[in-house]
């Protein structure tokens, strides 16, 4: 870890939801990115523990000489963590969005950061990202936006470009195999919101809104799948509420 740690974006006030809206029209376009710092924070439970939790994993898992990658990097609050994890002059760091008002954000705030090692940004689909020698790759929330009929080719070509020892973040949304369950966590996570200030109209359209881009698996699913990719080792660093991250480890 370097003495100066990734600061956080200035913060702009999501009112997107807050007045009636056609569920239909959520994209990650130039409104959603200028309040964006903004809307995962108060939205996500435990975002602001991952991000620096990632500096702490990137640097335990970061090799000499090795690529990594952060997909869907949107702003830069994962890739920044990365950069300040990573020990090595000589690693490359790669950022991919697919939102050019991602992307173009994101330049600034790696611009306003003061480390040193390069960032490399891409404004191109993760699917066609090109992968080798990586030793860290952060899926910080961005599977779960890619179509599931690609999820596995995706993460079989992450497991494969990574070299032994490295590793995949895998942040996710996801359901419960019980209808209770699922039930307690929702309402649970919908506290969380409305104890960050949403009223229960910007909740109820977020949650339309999303629920036709977003599509939450089972922690069995990603698991199988991980191990099914070509990663041997599985573990979950952390839950709150219907949010995870999970550590997929290339052993050999
Ligand atoms: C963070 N990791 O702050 N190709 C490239 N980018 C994509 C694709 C795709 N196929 N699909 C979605 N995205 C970040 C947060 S946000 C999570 C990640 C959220 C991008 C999309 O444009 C958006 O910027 C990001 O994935 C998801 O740690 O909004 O809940």
């Amino acid at each position: 870890m370097t003495d100066g740690k990734a600061k956080p974006p200035e913060q702009i006030t999501d009112r997107l939801f807050a007045t009636e809206r056609n569920p239909e029209d959520f994209r990650f376009d130039a409104s959603v990115a200028r309040v964006f710092p903004d809307m995962i924070r108060r939205s996500v439970p435990g975002y602001t523990t991952i991000i620096p939790m990632i500096e702490v994993i990137t640097e335990q898992y970061a090799q000499p000489g090795s690529h990594c990658y952060d997909l869907g990097c949107s702003l830069g609050a994962s890739t920044l963590a990365m950069r300040h994890g990573i020990p090595y002059q000589d690693c490359t760091l790669v950022g991919v969005d697919n939102s050019s008002a991602m992307i173009e954000r994101c330049e600034h705030y790696i611009a306003l950061d003061d480390h040193d090692l390069p960032v490399t940004l891409r404004c191109e689909d993760l699917l066609e990202t090109e992968l080798s020698m990586a030793s860290v790759t952060t899926l910080n929330f961005t599977l779960q936006f890619v179509p599931p009929e690609h999820r596995l080719s995706l993460l079989t070509r992450i497991a494969r470009a990574t070299l032994p020892g490295g590793a995949l973040i895998l942040s996710e949304k996801i359901r419960f195999e019980s209808d209770r369950e699922q039930e307690i966590q929702t309402r649970l996570h919908h506290e969380f919101k409305r104890a960050n200030g949403y009223s229960d109209l910007e909740i109820s359209q977020k949650r339309a809104a999303i629920e036709q881009v977003l599509i939450p698996e089972t922690l069995t699913e990603h698991r199988e799948r991980l191990l099914k990719a070509g990663f041997e080792q599985v573990l979950v660093w952390y839950q709150c509420f219907n949010f995870v991250s999970m550590l997929a480890i290339k052993t050999r």
